[in-house]
């Protein structure tokens, strides 16, 4: 694994570092505004003081920390696989190249020491799971490694209830940042409650630290934080346009891994870019508090 000279140093030091996944740049936004983001959320890391460590594997070696070449491969290069972390061994042993998933990320980022990342929404149980049985290997691996999530809840495309009862049977905690309702990705809230919330990312460190302090096997902590209300996508337009994509999606047999990225671009397509800005947004306030949770976590 090649950890960056300056994600090194950092982890060395004990200074703040924040892991960044890199499905959401290859895979889960339209190209070129996928490396402004990747560019732009790394400069928030770095605003709110901490380091950047965006995660990919580039010809079969993981890496944890990218140059600005290698953010742009991942952004630009066609033929960039999706890795989940059992993905993760076929494509070092075949020096492939891809983007790591949550599942992917989280597994690197936590074997290089890092304690806090940060993405857009996780994967979770999907619609139809009785059928499909199609449930995010993201879920499973957040019961195995101890890692902070700031995310904007679960993909709203998901099966939210269904998808909070596993995390609870998992043994992975939520924390619900400044609400009680857990978030809906592209909305502020998805109207399902949360157990716990954290008021400040001076109080979600010190959930870490006692998760440090109590030990035993490891398991993340979710840190949902929600899309400001007034960057959130319209209610009525998401679940208009969200049912027609859930529609076209089993209409054209689209399974397995391709599913996530198919529903989130019919739905930028759909919303005339809308949801886009909203999953842009989501993602920049899970970055920014991600940075001061790895601040206050250092201190
Ligand atoms: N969040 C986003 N966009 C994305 C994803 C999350 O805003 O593209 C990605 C994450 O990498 C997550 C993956 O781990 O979708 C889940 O895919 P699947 O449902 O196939 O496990
Ligand atoms: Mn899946």
């Amino acid at each position: 694994m090649a950890v960056s000279d300056e994600v090194r140093e950092a982890l060395d030091r004990g200074r703040p570092v924040v892991a960044l996944e890199s499905t959401i740049i290859a895979h889960g936004l339209p190209r070129p505004r996928n490396l402004q983001v990747a560019e732009e959320l790394e400069e928030l890391v770095r605003a709110g003081g901490a380091v950047p460590a965006t995660v990919a594997v580039l010809d079969g070696r993981p890496h944890v920390g990218l140059d600005k070449e290698q953010l742009a491969r991942v952004a630009g290069e066609s033929g960039l696989r999706k890795l989940g972390h059992r993905d993760l061994a076929p494509a070092v042993a075949a020096g492939a190249s891809g983007a790591t998933t949550v599942s992917g990320t989280a597994f690197l980022a936590a074997r290089a020491g890092i304690r806090v990342f940060a993405t857009g929404g996780l994967g979770g149980v999907h619609r139809e799971w009785a059928q499909t049985q199609d449930e995010s290997a993201d879920l499973r691996l957040l019961a195995r490694v101890r890692i902070a999530v700031v995310c904007a809840g679960v993909k709203s495309v998901l099966d939210v209830p269904a998808t909070l009862q596993r995390l609870e049977t998992l043994g992975v905690g939520v924390l619900g940042f400044r609400t009680t309702e857990f978030p809906g990705f592209y909305l502020s809230s998805s109207g399902e409650p949360v157990d716990w919330t954290a008021g400040s990312a001076a109080e979600v460190a010190g959930v870490l630290r006692a998760q440090d302090a109590l030990g035993g096997p490891p398991s993340a902590l979710i840190v949902a934080n929600p899309v400001p209300a007034a960057e959130q996508l319209d209610p009525a337009l998401h679940d208009r346009v969200l049912a027609q994509a859930l529609a076209a999606c089993a209409r054209e047999g689209v399974t397995g891994q391709a599913v996530t990225p198919f529903l989130l671009d019919h739905l930028v397509r759909h919303t005339d870019g809308a949801s886009l800005e909203a999953n842009v947004a989501a993602v920049r306030g899970n970055v920014r508090l991600a940075a001061e949770i790895a601040t206050a976590y250092a201190a």
